[in-house]
């Protein structure tokens, strides 16, 4: 069955639909991860989307955290998609990539979408949720200072006082201008057990993190004493792939070389840069980078359970 349609923050009564089990979770202060849903939709070749989609899901419960899967259905914002809501987006045709903006246009139109960061975590936000795992968090495009291609996973991460847990941004973009970004915007950056700063496929991108923690419990300190301070903007949790499972580094730069060329000879732009240049890296390194996309998500799905059952508790 599905719940009820509920009135959150200053949206129209049925605007967004909270889970039943998300929203109980949430005023019982039990410990609830958010998901978002672009992963599946844009950046994982199917079937295996679905399959990550519910096995993430699973070990979310597994550590006894309820998880909350965003995405939109029909043109309504669900917060804890179901099974059913998670294989429609997972395998129906015309399904779209949703950013804070495409919202007012998925509903008006009945769309169904993937939520990106930005989506989904203001999404989550609104639905009192304090932790949000991804794999690589959206930045700074390189050539930023022609194209203005910035990501609004960063200003929407500006106005979303929760934690996410992510590693790094994608080794795609520009990474020194994305850091630079994150402090500009009050964006606060913590590594997690380690001092460099992750790039997603890779455990270091070449530049230090301001910070670092070397448990859940002091990640969760952390976002504690932002909500203290009454501050804005998210935490971010930079937890790095290990490193005997990262991309070969050599290999990783080749096929970024590759992918880079092939979105400016394609003529790329928008919305489709992200999912172009990850799909062009996922068949050049004959889905190794697959294997090392999946394995990120799993560990800071980990991750991001630790610390809301840290801050639950
Ligand atoms: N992970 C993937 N593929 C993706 C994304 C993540 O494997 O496409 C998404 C995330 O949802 C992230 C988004 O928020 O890419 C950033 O896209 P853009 O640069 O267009 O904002
Ligand atoms: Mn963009």
């Amino acid at each position: 069955m599905q719940p009820e349609p509920l009135h959150v923050g200053g949206s129209a009564p049925g605007a967004i639909r909270v889970a039943d089990r998300v929203r109980e979770a949430v005023a019982a202060g039990r410990p609830v991860l958010a998901l978002e849903s672009t992963i599946l939709t844009h950046g994982l070749p199917r079937p295996r989307n679905l399959e990550v989609g519910l096995e993430t899901e699973a070990l979310v419960r597994d550590a006894g955290v309820e998880p909350a899967t965003i995405g939109v259905v029909g043109g309504v914002p669900v917060v804890g998609l179901d099974d059913d809501d998670i294989r429609r987006l997972c395998t129906a045709d015309g399904v779209v990539k949703a950013s804070t903006r495409d919202l007012p246009v998925a509903r008006a139109q009945g769309l169904d979408a993937g939520t990106t960061v930005a989506a989904t975590a203001w999404l989550a936000h609104r639905a009192g949720i304090r932790v949000f795992s991804t794999g690589g968090l959206g930045g700074v495009h390189r050539g930023a200072g022609e194209t203005f291609d910035e990501s609004a996973d960063l200003p929407a991460l500006a106005a979303a006082p929760i934690t996410v847990v992510s590693a790094g941004v994608k080794s795609i973009l520009d990474i020194g201008a994305t850091l630079e970004r994150l402090e500009t915007l009050g964006i606060t950056v913590v590594g997690y057990r380690t001092d460099r700063f992750p790039g997603f496929y890779v455990a270091d991108a070449g530049f230090g993190v301001p910070a670092r923690v070397e448990s859940a419990a002091e990640a969760a300190t952390v976002a504690r004493s932002r909500d203290a301070l009454g501050l804005p903007a998210a935490v971010l949790v930079a937890n790095p792939i290990a490193e005997a499972e990262q991309l070969d580094p050599a290999e990783h730069e080749r096929v970024l070389a590759e992918a880079l060329r092939a979105a400016d000879a394609a003529g790329v732009t928008g919305r489709d840069t992200t999912p172009f240049l990850l799909d062009v890296v996922q068949r050049a390194t004959g889905g190794r980078s697959l294997e090392v996309n999946l394995a990120v998500y799993r560990g800071n799905a980990r991750l991001g359970a630790e610390i809301a059952r840290e801050l639950a508790g």
